[in-house]
């Protein structure tokens, strides 16, 4: 799926700004067909945003189910004989569209796109009432998974993930036009030997029977270095400029559908050239040994919850620059495309990783004292979701294949992994993102409760991502006791032979609170955490990378674990800096691994 452009053949318009919404809390309008008129007792609501926090309103925040989004639009009176299609960035956690009065498309998933031709349904110069009916439940069939629990107060939706179960149109949504016949889909493939660079490509048209494809690669100095003809080919660089770490040189793939001398179809796509490889314990970027330095973030925000935000998103990159970070992962879901373009142009290295979050059923049990069923079974992971994971897979990896940032797919933020069922359930995921892309490593992340010698996933990842809080969730308060505890486990991960990140350590702070023995909660503890664990990784030539949980402070659900969020943040909510910020600046801005240009 191609993401809407202006270009020559092509045109879009941003359907971005107040839609009518309504809630549904009897669940009527499906039955009631709601989107056949305007809605009724609707109230403003900003798209692209989460819902819940924009009206001060506790019904909105805490609603579980469906609620309805209505907007109207005029087609562009240019785009009559286009074919005309009607995208929606994300819809959480799940979509059915209409247009006027004719569904156009459904949709499971909460953060990749999806979109519908609607050209048999809508006329140029004329309007059209757009409605979505976007359902927040969780279940077990749903990525991630939630059960939604009758109450004499009425449904409640309970989930095993700490973030809070932000939901709405948190994206763009798009009309956009393409000639008739169409460029589809484009995938890039690239190589670096010595200077040069190639740069494989496959085209893919639809209704183009008799068209040719030509495609032109274009240095960002804007001259031409490359052109074939054909839909499928390899592209040859002299002296090449490689994308790296630290600088995101991108070049610009025009690729044509061309009858004759006409040029029917355009699109321009970004490619960064560069190699990703793991050789032993080594992760290497262009050849080079590369090591990871940054965060886990979320897509969180005051007011506008997980809404896309294009001020933040430069903000929080200007951060990662300033504090040394090299990466982050998209903890615990594919971010927005924008964040990805943006990482592709300015050298960010990204971990993307599916919305698999919180299956883990063992260790919610134990943290609740509830009783749940084992994960995946009959009862609650089943085949069916592990479908809807195979999906999220095939999405996540559609959708962020072309992205010179993403050097690694993480398809679980810790999973249960030790038991055998866990093992069966990961073994064909692991398969399906291999060959959907034989290009990138593999990899999931691990939690405490499958160590080295009960882990049964790992075999299958060649990454180990690691996430560990010893002097947090255990010796808390104590890391002096912590230190050899996370060493011991590190040095056994280390004899796998494979590469380990670590792709989450922190602790709980509150900005402001002060001590001078650095005492749990307090900044000073923060900065003494994190040495700690630096401590340990600078002995470990197999970790070649850190990622501090969090980056900035979340959202989460309400708990006595969690005061207003979660506090992990090296930033606050509202991005200002706590003491180890600038700890962490000194270490990513000083001498270490992480500055060998990769
Ligand atoms: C984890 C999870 C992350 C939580 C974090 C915490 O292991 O991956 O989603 O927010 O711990 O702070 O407890």
């Amino acid at each position: 799926m191609l993401r809407p452009q202006d270009g020559p053949t092509r045109e879009r318009k941003s359907l971005n700004g107040l839609w009518r919404f309504t809630l549904d809390p009897a669940s009527e309008g499906r039955d009631a067909g709601w989107w056949r008129q305007p809605l009724r007792e609707a109230r403003d609501m900003p798209v692209p945003a989460s819902y819940n926090d924009v009206p001060v309103d506790a019904a909105v925040r805490d609603h579980v189910g469906d609620v309805w989004y209505q907007t109207t639009v005029r087609v562009p009176r240019g785009w009559d004989g286009e074919r005309v299609v009607l995208r929606f960035d994300a819809a959480t956690h799940r979509a059915v569209v209409w247009v006027d009065d004719i569904e156009v498309v459904r949709h499971e998933g909460g953060y990749t796109p999806f979109e519908a031709d609607v050209t048999a349904h809508v006329r140029a110069g004329e309007e059209v009432r757009i409605t979505a009916v976007v359902d927040n439940r969780l279940t077990w069939h749903s990525v991630p998974p939630g059960i939604v629990e009758e109450t004499a107060a009425g449904p409640r939706q309970n989930y095993f993930h700490d973030f809070f179960n932000y939901a709405g149109l948190h994206r763009s949504v798009w009309l956009y036009s393409t000639p008739p016949s169409h460029l589809s889909d484009i995938t890039v493939v690239t190589g670096l030997s010595g200077t040069s660079g190639s740069v494989d490509y496959q085209v893919e048209t639809a209704g183009a029977d008799g068209a040719d494809v030509r495609v032109a690669l274009i240095d960002a100095e804007g001259s031409e270095v490359a052109r074939a003809s054909g839909a499928v080919g390899v592209l040859s660089v002299p002296e090449v400029h490689p994308w790296r770490p630290g600088e995101g040189y991108l070049y610009d793939l025009l690729v044509e559908l061309v009858d004759g001398d006409d040029v029917v179809d355009a699109y321009t796509l970004a490619v960064g050239i560069r190699t990703v490889e793991v050789r032993g314990t080594e992760f290497l970027i262009n050849g080079n040994p590369f090591y990871f330095t940054g965060f886990g973030k979320h897509e969180d925000l005051p007011v506008r919850g997980k809404g896309h935000d294009d001020v933040f998103l430069v903000h929080d990159f200007a951060l990662l620059e300033w504090i040394g970070a090299n990466s982050f992962r998209t903890s615990h879901y594919p971010y927005a495309e924008e964040v990805l373009d943006y990482a592709d142009r300015h050298g960010i290295v990204v971990i993307d990783e599916t919305a698999a979050v919180g299956q883990n059923l063992g260790m919610i049990g134990g943290l609740t004292g509830r009783d749940y069923p084992p994960t995946f079974s009959s009862e609650a992971i089943d085949d069916t979701g592990r479908e809807v994971h195979a999906q999220a897979i095939r999405e996540l990896v559609a959708r962020d294949k072309n992205h010179p940032s993403v050097v690694l797919w993480s398809i679980s933020n810790e999973p249960e992994a030790h038991t055998d069922s866990a093992r069966e359930f990961f073994e064909p995921l692991f398969a399906l993102t291999r060959e959907l892309d034989p290009t990138r490593p593999v990899g999931y992340v691990n939690q405490m409760l499958a160590p080295p010698d009960k882990d049964q996933v790992d075999q299958y990842a060649d990454v180990l991502m690691i996430n560990r809080y010893y002097g947090w969730y255990r010796q808390t308060g104590e890391l002096d006791a912590a230190e050899p505890e996370l060493r011991a486990e590190l040095q056994e991960w280390a004899k796998r032979g494979k590469p380990i990140i670590v792709t989450e350590y922190g602790a709980d702070t509150l900005a402001g609170l002060h001590s001078t023995l650095a005492q749990p909660w307090t900044e000073e503890y923060q900065v003494e955490f994190l040495e700690m664990y630096h401590r340990v990784f600078d002995e470990i030539d197999a970790v070649v990378g850190e990622q501090v949980w969090n980056f900035a402070d979340f959202a989460t659900k309400a708990g006595i674990i969690r005061v207003d969020g979660n506090k992990k943040g090296v930033f606050t909510r509202d991005r200002r800096p706590k003491a180890a910020a600038s700890a962490l600046r000194r270490r990513w801005r000083g001498p270490g691994p992480w500055r060998t240009d990769a």
